[in-house]
């Protein structure tokens, strides 16, 4: 195991001379310390399947919501089992639940640039009341076409999707404020602002690159967002962000790297500097400029997609504007701090004291105090600006510095008794400190190379302290191979007591970047839905019975009013259609029962399948490509006859004299 870790040391080191100079000059011993950590026997300990265990019928502890990184969707699995209950469709098309495929879901996927079927979803935030996990909502980002989504976890489904425009490579986002006044989202990629002209060459990146910051503001009852602000900066790239909680609610942190404003070739050119910084953002105050009318009305143009629970729909919408606040003409919204070489983590501790900024080049990990930084503000403790932004001086705010903590610090989250954990991708592992007196207490190797962690609640006030689970970028011999590509790694920790354990490994979909925890109960109890009552149905197709079940033609468009029900469909004979039309069939479940989805799917369709809620309606659309009959039938094993569960659709050529008609249980006329 040594020698793997060391290996990917190696190889990483040997990829990237740039690095391998940072590193060898500026760690020197540490990086012969710390990428064989003292105790890193890869044993886990006796009782370790026994903590892991929970015996089948029996529920997990937690619920956790893992990003699926490139996969664009997130799965939920439970804790401390590892087992996987659901992925939800998010930004990604998804054939298996219809997700983009049955055009009730398309416009969740509209933007600003028409359908985008893919993205990359990195980081998950649960919604906060009072700084703690309330279990409503899920956020997750965009990165590539930026935009956030809200998952309802009542339904486990995606409700809501909003584009950020001046934006590119949404990573920075979606993190919340503490009563989930907003989710915000800094741009990776400045470029030039919307409203600004992006035809220019690229290397005036310093003249006409712009960051900004995207405040959306969040409904308290709806969950429904929209976009109340932007924070314009000097081009640089955002990276990660956190909310300031307790004491310094009313804050958002955010790391920045490439300070030096590259254009090109960022690994050697965004790493000349020995510091980049962390800005600190007043966002209350912000809120008073937006208030006063500070902000600017820019032309702008983004999507803005929600879902319908009653029409079992949803609707893109296009924005046109946005209010723009100009960080460097109202001096007191953000400040620069100072952070050591190329910032990516950037975390807040439970008390709102601390905040940790994980330099990926450093070695050390620089903790920041807000009582402090207060105080360098308020006695101007400046070192000049940045674009017009004042620059804190790093003592001044400076709370102390983790010593040879590792290799690469990425990510920190915490347990709420003191005590930090940040994760090293170079030397493969998480180490724990104490946030107060910066000692390192222990430190565990992960198989390999760990970007992300989740403590339940723990980047919240209140954590729960009692899992670590690890995301591990590389697999290499952990599990069977399967050609070139291997699952990455989960591996859960129990950080119970003083010394952190492995006890189990498990698979992930996608890439997992961040994920969030919460105790079961909290979501299980939250008014979960079982069915979609079919009374409350508005889908302006929906057939609430098999009395209502019909076929109509308009023009070329025909409309297939669809039921199913254990086990059949309404109608299952279908004939009169032409070559050239366009056929739409909406299907009502109409079960009333928990757990009893029909699916539908039709021959040569060039779509995924449909897989129908009880009491919802779902439209699939088919444009037949040649004469003849063409079965469908249900995908889903409903019942003992659910083999059963299928129909025949007519396709004559166009102009033939063949009569629209439909049945069920009776011969159509035409075939006497
Ligand atoms: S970020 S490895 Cu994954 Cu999007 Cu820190
Ligand atoms: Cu309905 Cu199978």
């Amino acid at each position: 195991m040594k020698e793997i870790q060391y290996l990917n040391l190696t190889t990483y080191i040997m990829k990237n001379k740039f690095v391998q100079a940072v590193l060898v000059i500026a760690l020197g011993s540490a990086l012969v310390t710390s990428c064989k950590p003292k105790n890193s026997g890869d044993a886990v300990s006796g009782d370790a399947a026994e903590k892991a265990y929970v015996a089948p019928g029996k529920y997990d502890e937690f619920y956790n919501f893992v990003s699926g990184g490139f996969s664009g969707q997130l799965s939920v699995y439970g804790l401390p089992s590892g087992r996987l209950f659901r992925v939800i469709p998010v930004f990604s098309v998804d054939p298996e639940k219809g997700w983009g495929y049955s055009e009730e879901t398309k416009p969740m996927l509209n933007t600003s640039h028409g359908f985008v079927p893919w993205d990359d979803l990195h980081h998950t935030e649960m919604s906060q009341t009072n700084g703690e996990v309330d279990g409503r909502w899920v956020f997750g980002n965009a990165n590539n076409t930026p935009r956030i989504a809200r998952i309802d976890l009542k339904t486990f489904k995606t409700a809501e999707i909003i584009e950020l425009p001046n934006s590119g490579g949404n990573h920075s986002s979606p993190f919340i404020t503490e009563n989930t006044e907003y989710v915000v989202a800094g741009t990776r990629f400045s470029v030039p602002a919307d409203y600004s002209n992006g035809d220019v060459p690229i290397n005036t990146y310093k003249e006409n690159y712009k960051g900004h910051i995207s405040f959306v503001s969040v409904d308290k009852k709806s969950g429904e967002m929209d976009l109340a602000f932007q924070i314009v900066t000097p081009g640089v790239n955002f990276d990660l962000s956190h909310a300031g909680k307790g004491k310094s609610h009313g804050w958002f942190f955010f790391s920045c790297y490439n300070t030096e404003q590259a254009n090109t070739l960022l690994e050697v050119n965004a790493s000349q500097k020995d510091k980049d910084f962390i800005m600190a953002v007043n966002w209350k105050k912000a809120e008073e400029y937006i208030k006063a009318g500070k902000g600017k009305k820019q032309k702008v143009k983004y999507a803005h997609n929600t879902w319908d629970e009653h029409t079992h729909s949803a609707k893109s919408a296009m924005k046109d504007e946005v209010l723009v606040l100009d960080a460097s003409e109202l001096k007191d919204i953000c400040y620069m701090i100072p952070c050591p070489k190329s910032p990516h983590g950037c975390d807040v501790d439970p008390t709102g004291e601390f905040i940790v900024g994980s330099g990926k080049l450093a070695a050390l990990i620089p903790v920041f105090s807000f009582d402090k930084l207060q105080s360098a503000i308020k006695g101007k403790k400046f070192e000049g600006n940045y674009g017009g932004i004042p620059v804190v001086k790093y003592e001044a705010a400076l709370h102390g510095e983790v010593q040879k903590p590792g290799l690469g610090p990425l990510h920190t989250e915490f347990d709420g008794k003191g005590n930090a954990y940040t994760t090293f991708f170079v030397s493969s592992e998480v180490v724990k400190w104490d946030i107060k007196t910066l000692k390192v207490l222990d430190r565990v190797p992960t198989y390999y190379s760990v970007g992300h962690l989740c403590i339940p609640g723990g980047d919240s006030k209140k954590p729960f302290g009692k899992y670590l689970i690890a995301y591990n970028k590389i697999t290499k011999d952990r599990y069977l191979p399967t050609g070139p590509e291997l699952a990455q790694s989960a591996q859960i920790f129990d950080i119970s007591g003083d010394k952190m354990k492995l006890i189990l490994d498990f698979p992930t979909i996608g890439e997992p970047h961040y994920a969030q925890a919460a105790p079961a109960d909290l979501i299980r109890n939250n008014g979960q839905l079982k069915f979609y009552k079919l009374e409350d149905n508005k889908h302006p197709y929906a057939a609430k019975g098999e009395k209502e079940a019909k076929v109509v033609r308009e023009g070329n468009k025909v409309h297939v009013y669809m039921t199913s029900i254990r086990s059949h469909f309404a109608p299952d004979n279908i004939e009169g259609v032409f070559l050239g039309d366009e056929v739409y069939f909406h299907v009502t479940n109409l079960e009333q029962d928990w757990d009893v989805p029909h699916g539908f799917a039709v021959k040569g369709a060039n779509n995924g399948e449909l897989l129908i809620m009880p009491g919802e309606t779902t439209t699939l659309k088919w444009i037949p490509d040649r004469v003849g009959t063409f079965p469908f039938y249900c995908t889903d094993f409903c019942s003992a006859l659910h083999q059963e569960m299928q129909g025949y659709i007519r396709v004559s050529p166009k102009g033939s004299n063949v009569p629209l008609q439909f049945s069920l249980g009776t011969n159509l006329p035409a075939t006497k």
